[in-house]
């Protein structure tokens, strides 16, 4: 972004290309995901082709080494078809970034090339049973025996549990706390990995849900990412681009639903007159898209201060992340009140909208635990 606040003309380009791609090939076919619970395989590959498997990936790896703002309006623009499906994009570029970033050339050279392309998928594996919010807390060990690690342990809620084919995956190869944990790729085909069944959802049900469970994995010391103990500061920096990633899913939402309210409102009349004449709507509509102004905002400088690897970058990426996604929320909940009963029908796509972003609250560190972040960092 410039000085003045305005997209410069590359951005504008890359942003006019994921919104053309989401009209041909996501917005058209995105409900019916939804009602089969289908996973869009090959539309995330098409994507691929776009680059947008590896918007943050560098250049030397193959990856198309933009900042983070392009990497938000991407996802931004693809979640005004379905954000179940952006979002999902957005954990592979997460994964995908954190081996570059923090892994070894021959690491790198190993993995990086099918996940630019898409010939394999990542996934992102922190959580646990017992530790969400908590994520130190992990138990899943790696114990080393040679030049193998011992796996064992379970990872919950991992987005493409089953579907991907690598797994970014946080083990505790030390004491407790956040230095005892590594980081390792995991490959879906190494013997001792399986999934648990796919998670019946409220929403997001293009992108599958499962847990990974490895029951004594052996896995080359060859795949850790960077250094031992280093893997939960590896975690959280890959979560200040996720976080991001998941706002902008919600603004593409909310902007949908905002576009889809005021087509509405115009249509539909009760009391002899459309609806949008009615000073309620009007004051609705104007706080739902202040509210998303504001939203995007602050996004769009988080994303710049996470490029710029500013000090400030994580305090600045949680603060986005939770007024992006309780906004997204709230814009979708009011939209779908001015459709009246119609809103609550799957005939129309402002319900499923509504399940979407209703857990963008939640993952990828709740909304609580990114006033904790922020409250903290203030208090430092
Ligand atoms: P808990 O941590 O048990 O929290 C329960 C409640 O307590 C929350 O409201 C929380 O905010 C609150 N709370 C907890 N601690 C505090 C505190 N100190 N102060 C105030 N309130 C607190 N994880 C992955 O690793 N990879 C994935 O790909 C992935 N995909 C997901 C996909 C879906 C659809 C879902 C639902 C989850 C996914 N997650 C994934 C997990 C997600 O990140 C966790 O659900 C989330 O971090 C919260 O953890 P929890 O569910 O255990 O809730
Ligand atoms: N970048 C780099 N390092 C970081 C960091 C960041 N953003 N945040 C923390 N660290 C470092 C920190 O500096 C410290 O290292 P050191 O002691 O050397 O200074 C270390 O990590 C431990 O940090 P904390 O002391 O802050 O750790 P704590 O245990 O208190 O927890 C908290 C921090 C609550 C912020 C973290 O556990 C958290 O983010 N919880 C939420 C979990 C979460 O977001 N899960 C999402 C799963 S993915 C998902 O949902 C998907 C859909 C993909």
């Amino acid at each position: 972004m410039t000085d003045q606040f305005a997209l410069t003309e590359d951005q504008i380009a890359i942003q006019d290309m994921a919104r053309r791609f989401t009209a041909d090939a996501i917005t058209p076919f995105a409900a019916q995901w939804d009602e089969d619970h289908a996973f869009p395989r090959e539309t995330i590959k098409a994507a691929a082709e776009l680059g947008f498997a590896a918007i943050y990936v560098s250049e030397e790896s193959g990856g198309i080494g933009l900042g983070r703002l392009e990497a938000a309006l991407i996802m931004e623009a693809m979640a005004y078809g379905c954000p179940a499906t952006s979002a999902f994009i957005s954990i592979h570029n997460m994964a995908s970034w954190m081996i570059d970033k923090f892994g070894g050339d021959e690491l790198k050279g190993r993995y990086l090339p099918q996940l630019v392309s898409m010939e394999q998928m990542a996934g992102y594996c922190l959580t646990e049973p017992g530790s969400g919010s908590d994520a130190a807390a992990l138990k899943t060990t790696a114990r080393l025996e040679g030049d193998h690690y011992i796996v064992n342990g379970t990872k919950q809620f991992i987005s493409g549990g089953g579907v991907n084919d690598v797994y970014v995956t946080m083990v505790r190869t030390g004491g407790d706390g956040p230095k005892g944990i590594s980081c390792l790729v995991i490959e879906k085909t190494m013997e001792g990995v399986s999934f648990g069944a796919p998670e019946r959802k409220l929403g997001w049900n293009a992108s599958p849900t499962a847990q990974v469970i490895f029951d004594n994995v052996r896995v080359p010391v060859a795949n850790r990412v960077g250094a031992e103990g280093d893997g939960f500061k590896f975690a959280m920096a890959g979560l200040d681009g996720g976080r991001l990633n998941i706002g902008a899913c919600s603004l593409g939402g909310a902007q949908r639903c905002l576009d889809e309210a005021v087509a509405y409102v115009k249509d539909r009349s009760q009391f002899g007159k459309a609806i949008a004449e009615f000073q309620n709507t009007q004051f609705q509509l104007a706080d739902m898209a202040t509210d998303l102004e504001a939203s995007r905002a602050l996004l769009y400088l988080a994303a710049a201060k996470v490029t710029q690897n500013a000090p400030d970058k994580t305090r600045f990426s949680a603060m986005a992340k939770k007024l992006a996604t309780d906004n997204g929320s709230s814009i979708v909940d009011r939209a779908l009140q001015m459709f009246g009963g119609y809103g609550y029908l799957r005939d129309y796509p402002i319900e499923r909208f509504w399940r979407d972003l209703r857990v963008h609250r939640i993952l990828e560190g709740t909304n609580e635990v990114m006033r904790m972040i922020v409250g903290r960092d203030l208090l430092k």
